[in-house]
């Protein structure tokens, strides 16, 4: 039996002092300590020894379990320390190494253009205001003086949900301005920039996707002088001190008298050249004394408040600003175009 303990003892530490793994280590501490281990096999027979024997036998047994056991633990105790050097090596982070600088995105020359007219409208104390791409026609048209019937109501101009035509995929941000003269209180300053949607096919100039910046003010005794003088101060602002407009008579059905804007044309000054074709001007926005019954219908009393109001294309705008020649380049978003602004 002493000389099993002793072989026992002599293997198991030969072979806890190679071991590789935690997989391996478990299976060696079953094999020599586990209860069916080679160790409790020569235990079961101490049974058969005599009485003077089994005490030295019983402490050379425990002396061999004792240092097995450590032998167990100290090759844990390897296998981690171990584990955890191979990671920190893995883990290393040499901080001297360069950084690989992030592709960094660019703002969209539409937002670009927006903001421009934004900062404009808000220095003169309008509010900015957003609202529902998803219109009620009552909203899109009644309330702004196209009854039924109008032509810009009909299904082959408008993308409408229903086939009451009462729910639609609002074709100007004015339902925004009525919705404002329904709930804010007077005076009211307020432009809507938005998506709008039309049912044209796509080219160099059309999408049926646009973006349109609207415009309005109400107040005690506004006429169309202070139209004028509000667009040509926006004008002066995009264009620079100086550019010259023109007012042309014009129809829309929710203003009374409505008008177009030209700008002069920044490539030849007014003489004519291919930009403005031949022209001398550009025709810039539309815009006009909201009319009467506009106010009316949304509990506005003409007779004491009026208004003017203008629409203004913000692709055409941005387009015109940053020399851009065709519309599909605004939507495509290929960043070596975006780029260039
Ligand atoms: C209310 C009353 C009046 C908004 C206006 C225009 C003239 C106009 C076009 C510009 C180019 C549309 O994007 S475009 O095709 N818009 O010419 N828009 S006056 O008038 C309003 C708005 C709301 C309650």
């Amino acid at each position: 039996m002493k000389e099993q303990l002793a072989k026992i003892r002599a293997e198991a530490l030969a072979a806890l002092g190679g071991v590789k793994d935690s997989a391996a280590l478990e299976e060696l501490r079953v094999r020599y300590l586990g209860k069916k281990g080679e160790l409790t096999a020569v235990l079961k027979q101490m049974g058969k020894l005599s009485a003077q024997e089994r005490p030295t036998m019983g402490a050379l047994a425990n002396e061999v379990r004792a240092a097995v056991e450590s032998a167990v633990d100290s090759a844990a105790k390897k296998l981690e320390e171990r584990a955890l050097e191979l990671r920190l090596q893995a883990e290393t982070v040499d901080v001297t190494i360069p950084g690989k600088a992030p592709r960094l995105g660019h703002r969209h020359p539409m937002d670009m253009a927006l903001d421009e007219i934004k900062d404009i409208f808000v220095g003169m104390g309008f509010t900015v205001l957003d609202g529902p791409e998803i219109e009620l026609a009552s909203y899109n048209f009644d309330k702004l003086n196209a009854e039924e019937g109008h032509p810009s109501r009909d299904w082959s101009d408008t993308f409408y949900f229903d086939a009451d035509s009462r729910v639609m995929l609002r074709s100007q941000t004015s339902p925004m301005q009525v919705r404002a003269m329904e709930t804010m209180d007077l005076p009211i300053r307020i432009i809507a920039p938005g998506r709008v949607y039309r049912k044209d096919e796509v080219d160099a100039t059309h999408s049926p996707m646009f973006h349109q910046v609207e415009g309005m003010v109400i107040d005690h005794g506004v006429t169309m002088a202070d139209l004028k003088g509000t667009l040509n101060l926006l004008v002066e602002q995009l264009y620079g001190a100086g550019t010259k407009t023109r007012f042309r008579p014009h129809h829309f059905p929710f203003t009374e008298p409505s008008c177009e804007m030209d700008v002069q044309c920044h490539k030849c000054g007014g003489a004519g050249c291919p930009t403005c074709k031949g022209e001398g001007w550009i025709e810039l926005l539309g815009a006009g004394m909201i009319h009467p019954k506009v106010l009316e219908m949304s509990g506005i009393d003409p007779n004491e408040w009026s208004g003017w109001a203008f629409g203004i294309g913000l692709e055409r705008t941005a387009m015109r600003r940053f020399k851009i020649a065709d519309l599909r380049l605004i939507f495509e978003n290929d960043v070596r175009f975006l780029e260039q602004f």
